[in-house]
């Protein structure tokens, strides 16, 4: 059996835990609860005839805890980015923040999936969804759109990232 590590990083709230407690069926909340630290989950995924374990490590955004980012990033085999659609500052610091710690930890090579989150709230979409198709096209990286409180695109974005494992 294959094992592989996931790991879903961001700014805070942008909704890494909420996407995480979507997939594993849990209930979601409205409730903000930052994650402190990292929380690691396991699932094992049967696929036709060939089984995953799939190891996902969800961090907490806030920047305070960047000491815990060797661990997490140590032998990642699939990276999800998050930014909240509503929020310019989190897209402002994947590009600033995140995906700098990507590179100079020599990551371009991994598969990235920058994922736009929250669009149940569309009408207070604040950035320009051309420009960041224009920044994932440049740096050839995959991009989806979810709602991790409503459940859209959810299991079709990790039923896709495990069928290219
Ligand atoms: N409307 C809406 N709210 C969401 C969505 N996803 C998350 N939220 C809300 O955003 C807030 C933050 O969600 P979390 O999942 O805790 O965010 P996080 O990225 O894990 O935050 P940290 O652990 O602090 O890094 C919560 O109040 C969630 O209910 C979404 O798709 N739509
Ligand atoms: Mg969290």
């Amino acid at each position: 059996m294959k094992s592989y590590k996931l790991i879903i990083i961001g700014s805070h709230s942008v909704g890494k835990t909420t996407l995480l407690n979507a997939y594993f069926g849990k209930a979601t909340s409205v409730e903000y609860k930052p994650t402190l630290g990292f929380d690691i989950r396991s699932k094992l995924i049967k696929d036709g005839s060939r089984s995953i374990h799939l190891t996902i490590w969800d961090m907490g955004g806030q920047l305070l805890f960047s000491k815990f980012y060797d661990r997490l990033f140590k032998e990642t085999n699939i990276i999800f980015l998050l930014y909240d659609i509503t929020n310019p500052l989190s897209y402002h610091e994947l590009q600033t923040v995140w995906m700098e710690e990507i590179k100079k930890r020599k990551l371009l090579k991994v598969p990235i999936i920058i994922i736009g989150n929250k669009i149940d709230l569309k009408e207070k979409r604040a950035v320009n969804p051309d420009e960041v198709q224009e920044y994932v096209k440049k740096h050839k990286l995959d991009y989806v759109e979810t709602s991790a409180l409503k459940g859209i695109n959810v299991t079709t974005l990790f039923d896709e990232v495990i069928n290219h494992l």
